[in-house]
This record gives C-alpha cells, structure tokens and sequence, in this order.
C-alpha cells in the first residue's frame, strides 16, 4: 500500500511516527514536507519542516524540543553573538549546523534540494521517502504592524523572536507563483492508495504545500481519498501559532472552520474526510453540510500509543471513504 502525507515540521512528524508504528513494512510512506518556512541564515540554508520530520523519523531529534538535534551544544551560536553577529534569536546548534553546511555546499554544487534530501537522508534512515514540496526557493513571510508601519518579516522571526505574541495581518509565500512542484510531489499524491494530510499548521505549513502549483488539482482527481485531521482541538491549536494565523486570514480557530477551509473534493475542495477531537463532535454537522465525511476520535497525541491509534483511525476513514467513492 502507498501512503503520501503532506507536512510541516513537528506535528506532522510526530503523526508519521506514529503511522510508520501502525502499518510497520505493510506500506511505502511518502512525505511531502513543507519548505516555506527555510531561511539563509549566516550563508546556510536551514530547512526547519524537512530536518523536524528527518530528524525525528531517523532518531536525531531533541525529544524535549521537537526540532533540532538530540546531545546539542551551541558554541557557533554562542560565538557568533560574540562578535555580534545578528541575528541571535534562531536556534542554530552545532549539530544541525552540520546539517546546514552540507546541504548548503550541495546546492551550490548544482544540487536541487531534492536530491540534498535524499543525500541527508542516507544517513539518517528516516523509514520514508521524503520530499521536498519543491526544490524552488518560497519563503512564508508574515506582516505585522510595529508603531503604526506595516512590515513582513520572515515567518521564523515572527515564530521564533516575537513568539507570535504580535497580531498577523496577513501570511505571503514569497516566491510560491514560480514554485514546481519537486519530481516525485505529483506521482506520490496520484498513486497513493491513501493520502493523509496531519495535523500540521494549515496557513504554513499544508498550506504552502497546497499552493504549489499542481498539487491542490493531484489531490482533486487522485483515486486515493484525501483524510485531513484537525491541528485546532476545543478552539485553540494544540502547539505553534495557528489561531493566530487562521485569524488573519479570517478563517475561525476550530476544527470545523479548518475542514470547510481545506473542503471537500466533491465540492472543490482537497479533502474527502476530516477527524475532529471527541470534544469537537458538535462540529460534525457543519462539516457534513459542507460535503465532508467527518468523524470524532481522540486527536490529542500525548503518546506514541495515542499517535498509532490516531494513524489508525485516519486509515480507518480512508477505507470507508475509499469504499464510498
Ligand atoms: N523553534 C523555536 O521556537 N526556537 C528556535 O530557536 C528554533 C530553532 C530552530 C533551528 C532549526 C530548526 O530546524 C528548527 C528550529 N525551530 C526553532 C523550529 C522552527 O521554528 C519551526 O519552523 C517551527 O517550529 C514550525 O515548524
């Protein structure tokens, strides 16, 4: 069986830990990871969704963090605020770095930031065949106002130094009209059996991943049915800053807003079924009104039992709506 999952960084990895528990050898996982949120930072390009989901799916990853490597240390960072050098607010430790420095002496070798993935990858074993969602530069940048002037600022600087305490006006792909889809992005989501969207970011990370020309129509006409799960549980996201930016795009913070924003394939939309939490069950009918096949299980992943339970109950939905369609 062919499983494709669309995805950012640390939700969507822990849901793909998760799966890869529940179908063991049974099912070839393909991961499209989102890469809107990358930045050049001191000459290095930092692929924060593509490394979360490499690190955590292959052992590396800081298990209190849930980004960046495991046994860190941190003298270039500490080094490079010695000299002053800005900015000092991101996170690099001296493992990643490592990642970084190959990953960015292979692009400027020609390398598209495909093959640099699957040359990471080598290494790191991750259970799944991980993409890119495109080897073409997009970079989500978020506006907000500081003393009356409007401005953007990289969607990580809005994350990481202003921890989202700030309103969004609004959230641009930098670069997305010009995105091509990565090789492999369009066949993975058109031979899939099943194809699952977790519950990562849906502005910035499965939104990115939507935009890119060619996948939103792949997920439109593919045979697999599409299952989404709700990244908002009882009105508020279970980490990051996704009321925020629902917000600014006008969209409610709750599971039901987010499924008719995703909507249903029969309708235009990318989705054929969509999981709230049991707490969110008044939200079905909405989401039945608005052509979805939706269900309430147990969203909230505490454990790696509770993320298999929930991995299975997604290809629990996937089978009926297969059947159905
Ligand atoms: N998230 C933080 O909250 N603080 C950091 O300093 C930070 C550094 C960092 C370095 C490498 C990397 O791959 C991810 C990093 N993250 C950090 C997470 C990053 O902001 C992610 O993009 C978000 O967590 C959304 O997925």
């Amino acid at each position: 069986m062919m499983i494709t999952v669309l995805s950012g960084g640390i939700g969507g990895a822990a849901f793909v830990r998760g799966l890869l528990d529940e179908v063991g050898d049974e099912a070839e996982v393909t991961v499209v990871g989102n890469t809107a949120d990358d930045l050049w930072l001191f000459g290095l390009k930092v692929c924060p969704d593509l490394d979360t989901l490499m690190y955590t799916l292959g052992g590396g990853i800081d298990e209190e963090r849930r980004w960046g490597r495991s046994d860190e240390t941190w003298s270039v960072k500490e080094e490079l605020a010695a000299y002053g050098a800005q900015p000092t607010w991101f996170g690099l430790g001296d493992r990643d770095v490592a990642t970084h420095l190959v990953r960015t002496q292979m692009l400027q070798a020609g390398y598209p930031l495909s093959d640099v993935t699957r040359a990471l990858c080598v290494r790191w074993q991750p259970g799944v065949t991980l993409l890119p969602m495109t080897d073409d530069r997009v970079e989500t940048h978020v506006v907000v106002e500081n003393e009356g002037q409007r401005r953007a600022i990289h969607f990580q600087e809005y994350w990481v130094r202003l921890r989202a305490a700030v309103p969004a006006h609004d959230v641009v792909m930098i670069g997305i009209e010009e995105a091509k889809p990565a090789p492999g992005v369009i066949e993975a989501v058109m031979d899939a059996d099943v194809v699952l969207v977790p519950p990562s970011n849906p502005v910035v990370s499965v939104g990115p991943i939507l935009a890119v020309a060619g996948v939103s129509d792949a997920l439109r006409t593919t045979r697999a049915p599409v299952i989404g799960i709700s990244p908002i549980i009882a009105g508020g996201a279970v980490r990051g800053m996704a009321d925020q930016l629902l917000t600014a795009l006008g969209v409610g913070v709750s599971a039901g807003a987010v499924g008719v924003r995703y909507g249903a394939r029969k309708t235009g939309g990318v989705l054929d079924g969509w999981l709230v939490d049991t707490g969110d069950a008044d939200q079905l009918g909405p989401l039945e009104e608005a052509g979805l096949v939706a269900r309430a299980v147990p969203l909230y992943m505490s454990d790696a039992e509770t993320t298999r339970t929930l991995a299975a109950d997604a290809l629990a939905l996937a089978r009926e709506v297969g059947v159905a369609r």
